[in-house]
């Protein structure tokens, strides 16, 4: 293969560097040594600077000197970062005021031209030049931000399509592993079965992504310590990197991200911290202050030993950056409150519970449809992963680690005081459910969110393999679209005995969700494959099928309109008869709300389960304002459920005025009415 050198050594990482979502960055840190005359503070808090000139650069240290200890020189991807004089000068001014300096000098295959950083034979030199001039005070490099990150988010579909006959043409290490990789996909794709392991693509991403990344080895060869922030902590770490920091930001839980960087640092022996970065995409890009303040001190007392807020854009009309008044108000009180000896607060950084996943397991685990290592879409581990994973995190909160099987970083109860994999099927106690008050349903406002508790009404016997994503009432008989592949089915069931009247098999390369009815049609929507279809509601007779862009989970009706979820905050309006998309909205409460799942129009509301919880949003179909919350905790409390087994089925019987509710193999449907908590 012509130029197959170059593929390896140029295509491979500058197609990782290109894909990047969002080139942010930062990186800092400070030493306990360092003489620091403010306060003492045991953790490196600081700044990520993107702008582009010295003045700028200034203006916000001069801004943040007396409640920060650390300075992240953050515009690697600016032409300052190849300007040495300048980086020097900025450096200078910081450490004169007492701040620790990290630097991000962008990524040597990503430019057009190398910066002088990048085309120095050794790093050795400026190692020397920066410690005599800087002391400790020079923390490190924050390297190539990302990598977990962009190998998750890369369009390997297409890159194997342009060169995967060829990767076994190349004759390189690393295009020998992405032709086993490539070979590995094409055999699951004729199988159906998703691999048993992921040690190819994990030794491919630490190997030679990581491990031949050549700026990551002339920082390696100087011995100056690499900073990065990522999603793939474990890994970074196997990978070479010193110190990651978790992205707290868009609308991860914070806790999970804490959990994945804390515990890989942990086991592996290294330092964390983390970087509070965007909730959105466009301004006002940051959480509110009060939000940015709560995430720092969560990660502080998880036992972050760095906290930087990424500070980008530069906004015009801000001197200093994207960050508002209020943001460095509640940076300031952060470091205030962390400084002051008459204040404490929780330690929550001891090994108190640990969460092993599968060896190897590259999910991005950021939702649930994420892809594992950028190569496989989730698996059938992953919803299981997944619902542990949230019974833990309510159980622990930011206590929790994530951890992986690894011979080599061994996990036991010497270590951790509880201990689960990922297959756990136990369960923590519930807490006491509050007493009901008798006062019925009223129409919800849109003010603050009502809550709600339910009435028990009567149960019902319901299949236990039937895996729910669709659950509608229709004529006296209740409808069920239920998942999985191989076991998709649509269904007409008694919904007093639980006997299954009417099945219909999905074929088996369709995972199907969500059902609706209108008029003599049911329509059923698939999850991955972008394609619905439309039955004739007596026969079940296949009478159509219409494609849609996004992933398929709930759907709904309201006498006019179809009403579709995909498990982000939209919903989507479609039309019924083309199934041309007519609106959308965003469901939000205080922010976003995502995972919308399993949907029913009910008197004016849309009600909406919320993937991998025991709630339910009850929606204004106008504005997306969650007006109230329903809580089913402890409804379904048979021994011994599958972790898939989550809450997912609405249906309402209008004639009876009968709300029913069930879950995936749950072995129970319930019939409930709403109470109101006060
Ligand atoms: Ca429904």
């Amino acid at each position: 293969m012509r130029d197959s050198k170059r593929l390896l050594k140029y295509v491979v990482p500058s197609v990782l560097v290109l894909l990047l979502l969002i080139s942010v960055s930062a990186v800092f840190m400070l030493g306990p040594g360092a003489d620091v005359p403010k306060a003492k503070l045991d953790v490196n808090l600081g700044i990520a600077f993107c702008g582009n000139t010295t003045s700028e650069a200034k203006l916000l240290i001069d801004r943040v000197k007396t409640y920060t200890n650390l300075f992240v020189l953050d515009s690697g991807a600016n032409p300052i970062s190849q300007d040495q004089s300048a980086i020097e000068e900025i450096c200078d001014y910081a450490v004169a005021r007492d701040l620790n300096v990290i630097v991000n000098l962008g990524h040597p295959e990503s430019m057009s031209q190398k910066s002088w950083f990048w085309n120095l034979s050794s790093l050795d030199g400026i190692k020397q030049r920066w410690t005599g001039r800087w002391g400790d005070k020079f923390l490190g490099i924050y390297y190539n931000d990302e990598p977990g990150g962009i190998q998750l988010d890369g369009d390997w579909t297409s890159w194997f399509a342009e060169y995967g006959d060829n990767l076994d043409q190349v004759g390189h290490d690393a295009t020998d592993a992405l032709y086993n990789i490539y070979i590995r996909m094409k055999e699951a794709e004729a199988s159906g079965l998703a691999p048993e392991n992921y040690d190819e693509e994990a030794r491919f991403f630490v190997e030679n992504v990581l491990r031949e990344d050549p700026g990551l080895l002339k920082l390696k060869a100087s011995g100056i310590t690499a900073f990065t922030s990522d999603v793939l902590h474990w890994f970074d770490y196997l990978g070479g990197y010193d110190v990651i920091f978790a992205q707290i930001g868009w609308n991860a839980s914070v806790a999970q991200q804490l959990a994945l960087v804390k515990g890989a640092a942990r086991l592996q022996d290294k330092d964390w911290g983390a970087i509070i970065t965007w909730k959105y995409t466009s301004s006002p890009y940051f959480d509110t202050a009060e939000q940015v303040y709560s995430q720092m001190m969560t990660a502080y007392q998880a036992g972050a030993e760095y906290v930087v807020v990424f500070n980008y854009p530069m906004l015009s009309g801000n001197d200093y950056g994207a960050l508002t008044n209020e943001h460095f108000g509640a940076i300031e009180r952060f470091w205030d409150d962390v400084t002051d000896k008459e204040k404490s607060f929780a330690d929550l950084s001891a090994p108190e519970a640990a969460l092993v996943l599968p060896r190897n397991y590259g999910w991005g685990m950021r939702r649930p449809t994420d892809v594992i290592w950028g190569f496989w879409g989730p698996d059938e581990k992953s919803p299981q992963v997944a619902g542990v994973l949230d019974k833990l995190l309510k159980q622990y909160g930011a206590s929790l680690d994530i951890v992986y099987e690894d011979a080599a970083y061994p996990v036991s109860l010497e270590n951790y005081t509880n201990v689960y994999y990922w297959n756990w099927t136990g369960d923590f106690t519930p807490e006491p459910s509050p007493s009901p008050s008798p006062t019925p349903s009223p129409e919800p406002t849109n003010s603050t969110p009502k809550q709600y508790t339910y009435e028990l009404v009567n149960f019902y016997p319901h299949e236990a393999n039937a895996f729910t994503q669709g659950l509608v009432f229709d004529g006296g008989y209740l409808y069920e679209g239920t998942g999985l592949y191989g076991s998709s089915t649509l269904r007409r069931v008694d919904w007093v005995t639980g006997e299954v009247l009417q099945l219909y098999v999905l074929p088996e390369q369709y995972f199907g969700e969500g059902i609706t009815i209108t008029g003599d049609r049911i329509i059923q929507l698939t999850w991955q494959s972008n394609k619905g279809f439309v039955y004739d509601k007596q026969s079940f007779a296949l009478l159509s099928e219409f494609a849609y862009p996004t992933e398929g989970w709930g759907i709904t009706y309201d006498g006019s309109r179809l009403i579709m979820s995909d498990g982000t905050s939209t919903l989507y309006y479609m039309d019924p008869g083309t199934f041309e998309v007519t609106g959308q909205i965003t469901v939000h409460d205080t922010g976003p709300v995502t995972n919308l799942n399993e949907l029913e129009y009910i008197n004016g509301r849309i009600y909406a389960n919320v993937w991998l919880t025991d709630r339910i949003a009850v929606i204004n179909p106008q504005s997306g304002q969650a007006e109230a919350w329903i809580d089913l905790s402890g409804i379904e409390n048979s021994p011994n459920l599958d972790p898939n087994s989550v809450l997912n089925g609405i249906a309402y019987d209008a004639a009876g005025d009968r709300l029913f509710v069930t879950g995936k193999l749950w072995p129970h449907l319930y019939e409930i009415k709403l109470t109101l908590l006060d």
